[in-house]
């Protein structure tokens, strides 16, 4: 099959291109005399001959072959720039059954991702990777891409690549031939017939490795971009045989295939009873059962939490502490921690989400509902977030509560000094927990689901730090002792 010129459409394609936008449903969007609508023809037909469509997945990278999904018969992706490597790690170690075939040109894999591919190359994932080398940023109107040879005029290098200046054309083939893992790498040329069949060979070569499971193969092509150069096809193909093949040598540079056995790797869990064992190994409380409901009104629509303060302030912990909660009451939760400069004296901050329904966006910068600011200068910067209803609850040993609040609702305690009062300033965000509960049980929560908050707490508090019984115990004396001081000091609805 391999050695005969087929003529016409691959059954590896669809049959008419109905995921292309407008008129044209049969020829695809590639200039004339473009790589990429050559490589994808070895790639489809290899794909039909052996009988795989229902199991092969094509990784479409940023750059001119983005749409290869309007005409592959297959599974398909598009992810963001250079990031193909690390998306089909998931998909190859999530189901080995999977073959993950990762398309990316010189600028998406040489340049944004190059570190992606050694990693992935290194760690021997069950890829097959095809790299179009075409010396340009294609889609992007001809810049120069780290491919580009020395001297070639590009858009953004109109004088010429200087190897002074820009350094030297990257040989990505050596590179990752250089590493233990890859089993196969070769380079091939999409120039001339002779060059098209042994590159056809390659593609197979290639795809074989990943349905024995044999890991990482590579297939760099070179490959023209006749529109950004501005050559014809003869002119084209003199350039990839005459001087890309120069500085990038054709041939095989690894190929040890055979003598590896086929990967075997542990695959996913996606129970989510095993993934929480795993997780929390002890299990100190039961827990609630998984159709558990908190039945008050609350609950109804999604909460959106702001939490800041000072590094070392157990920020990040607080919000921990509350998705935790959440989580035990079969809430879908987020828990987007702040790192960063922050850490080192100005503002920590996290957002938690809790919601019964799939959450959209785990950042919290707006339509904040609950903002618990623990000194000053976070109450100062992220009390614009607030929602014009929304509650506020600051520990009062570092903050005063502010004056422009007209429509918000004030909780307060002096978190810090309690906390230290207790032996640590780190028992502050339990301290803060307890009045969270009592401004709860103020204004939302009914009946059984007063209770069930201290409960889920302590809960909370097994889960997160279920071998340290110390500890919970400090932290528990923390939350009542927060039960006890927290005090309203505004709620204009009572009013
Ligand atoms: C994160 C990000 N950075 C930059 C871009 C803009 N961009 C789109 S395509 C492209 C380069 C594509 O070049 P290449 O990978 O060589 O593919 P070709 O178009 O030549 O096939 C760039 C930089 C983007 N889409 N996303
Ligand atoms: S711009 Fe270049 S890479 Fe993109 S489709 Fe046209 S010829 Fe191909």
């Amino acid at each position: 099959m391999a050695d005969k010129i087929l003529y016409g459409r691959s059954g590896g394609f669809f049959p008419t291109f109905e995921r292309r936008p407008g008129p044209v449903k049969t020829n695809m969007h590639y200039c004339p005399g473009c790589g990429h609508g050559i490589l994808h023809k070895l790639i489809a037909e290899a794909i039909d001959d052996f009988g795989i469509k229902d199991k092969t997945i094509i990784i479409a990278p940023v750059g001119c072959a983005v749409f290869s999904y309007y005409y592959f018969d297959c599974f398909g992706i598009s992810v963001p720039h250079g990031r193909a490597p690390a998306v089909g790690t998931g998909l190859s170690r999530a189901n080995p059954e999977n073959i993950v075939l990762s398309y990316q040109g010189d600028g998406d894999l040489a340049s944004i991702g190059f570190n992606q591919i050694i990693q992935a190359a290194n760690r021997g994932e069950n890829l097959a990777v095809f790299f179009v080398n075409n010396a340009v940023y294609g889609m992007t109107g001809g810049q120069m891409a780290p491919t580009t040879l020395p001297g070639q005029k590009t858009q953004t290098s109109p004088l010429g690549r200087s190897v002074t200046n820009e350094g030297y054309p990257l040989k990505v083939s050596e590179t990752v031939a250089a590493l233990d893992a890859p089993v196969y790498v070769e380079r091939v040329a999409l120039s001339t017939v002779q060059q098209i069949r042994k590159a056809r060979l390659a593609v197979r070569k290639a795809i074989t490795n990943s349905i024995e499971r044999r890991g990482f193969s590579l297939v760099e092509c070179l490959s023209g971009c006749p529109v950004n150069m501005k050559m014809g096809a003869r002119e084209m193909n003199e350039f990839l045989d005459n001087q890309m093949s120069r500085y990038f040598p054709l041939g095989v540079y690894k190929d040890i295939a055979d003598s590896r056995d086929p990967l075997t790797r542990p695959t996913g869990i996606f129970e989510p009873a095993q993934v929480r064992e795993l997780l929390y190994p002890v299990k100190v409380a039961d827990g609630v059962s998984d159709s558990f409901r908190n039945p008050s009104r609350i609950f109804q629509s999604e909460r959106r939490i702001k939490l800041a303060g000072s590094g070392g302030q157990g920020v990040l912990s607080l919000g921990h502490m509350l998705a935790t909660m959440g989580k035990l009451r079969n809430f879908n939760v987020s828990w987007l921690p702040s790192y960063g400069p922050e850490m080192r004296g100005g503002t920590a901050n996290c957002s938690v989400v809790l919601s019964r329904d799939p959450i959209g966006s785990p950042v919290v910068d707006r339509e904040c509902k609950l903002l618990i600011a623990l000194n000053q200068s976070s109450l100062e910067k992220y009390l614009p977030t607030l929602k014009r209803n929304g509650i506020l609850l600051f520990d009062e040993s570092n903050g005063r509560c502010p004056e422009q609040l007209e429509q918000q609702v004030v909780y307060t305690l002096p978190a810090s000094d309690l906390a230290k009062q207790l032996g640590d300033l780190k028992y502050a965000n339990s301290v803060l927990l307890g009045a969270v509960a009592v401004m709860m049980c103020d204004l939302f929560l009914d009946d059984e689901d007063k209770a069930d908050f201290d409960r889920v707490f302590e809960e909370a508090i097994m889960d997160c730090f279920h071998e340290k019984e110390q500890v919970i115990k400090a932290n528990i004396r923390a939350f009542y002792i927060g039960r006890e001081n927290a005090r309203c000091i505004r709620n204009p609805n009572a009013e």
